[in-house]
């Protein structure tokens, strides 16, 4: 098994490697992370997410809570039982060219038309090519509950918006295929209190791995380097929602630990400049 990391540092942007707990880049420089699990770098260093994804996409309704979870909220209740039964996933596309994907770290951002929103771990699938599966990463499919409850159309306006989605801290590459993956969440707040915490496994899963890559692929030309989070199975009671201060935890014992801070989205719109 190997781990993967993407540091930008005094030599630009380079991979790295986790070896005995430590990262070592491909010009041979050794560097001790501030922690192991979250591999938070020390100055000049910077923990970038383990690779730009040309393309990152979700699948939905793979576990059983989240298909309870959507049919509780939504006023429109089949579809969720429906795509859980049904051969065919639901497939969705999260982010192109990594605008709305921040790294281990960097605040992740709720809607502000929203009053419902939720962090989504999940695994991560790291395309090769031709269909292969590379690596595994963490996920945060960050989603606005009562947007996406109020009707299934609104579906792309809960889950793409500005810093909805991270994953890392690095990929993850077994030697065998289709492992089973612990994953546990905890959410604290600006004063450490714990808001939130639960965990699951991708034991739980309806559905494959190799399954959901191979539908993804289906007369679809995802480029190689594109991740595939796989659905979530933790999710919050009915009266939790992230707020600005909170921070989110998504720990995976074989990956690491995904951290986040949680801010406004409409901060981290950058202003481009007038053309
Ligand atoms: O259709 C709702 C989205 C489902 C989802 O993102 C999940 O189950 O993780
Ligand atoms: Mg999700």
């Amino acid at each position: 098994m190997a781990l993967y990391v993407r540091v930008r540092g005094p030599n630009g942007v380079e991979q790295g490697t986790v070896e005995d707990g430590q990262v070592v880049l491909a010009g041979g420089a050794r560097i001790t992370p501030l922690d192991p699990d979250t591999m938070q770098l020390s100055e000049p260093y910077e923990l970038l997410t383990p690779l730009g994804a040309p393309e990152i996409w979700c699948a939905g309704v793979t576990y059983e809570r989240s298909r309870d979870a959507r049919v509780e909220e939504s006023t429109v209740k089949d579809v969720y039982t429906l795509v859980y039964d049904a051969p065919r996933p639901e497939l969705f596309m999260k982010d192109a060219g990594m605008r709305r994907t921040v790294s281990p770290g960097r605040p992740i951002g709720i809607r502000g038309d929203s009053r419902w929103n939720v962090p989504e771990p999940e695994i991560g699938i790291v395309l090769g090519t031709e269909g292969r599966i590379a690596g595994y990463t963490i996920g945060n499919d960050v989603s606005s509950r009562d947007i996406e409850g109020a009707n299934p159309l609104y579906l792309p306006q809960a889950k793409i918006f500005a810093g909805a989605c991270s994953f890392g801290p690095a990929v993850f590459v077994p030697e065998i295929a289709e492992p089973t993956f612990r994953l546990s969440l905890r959410v604290t707040d600006e004063w450490g209190r714990i808001v939130f915490e639960d965990e699951t496994s991708t034991s739980s899963m309806r559905r494959t791995f190799a399954n959901l890559v191979e539908w993804l692929l289906l007369d679809n030309p995802v480029p190689p380097g594109s991740i595939l989070l796989t659905g979530t199975g933790l999710v919050p009671p009915d009266d939790f929602t992230l707020l600005p201060g909170h921070f989110v935890e998504i720990h995976v014992p074989e990956i690491g630990t995904l951290v986040n801070p949680v801010v406004r989205a409409s901060e981290l719109i950058e202003k481009e400049p007038a053309r």
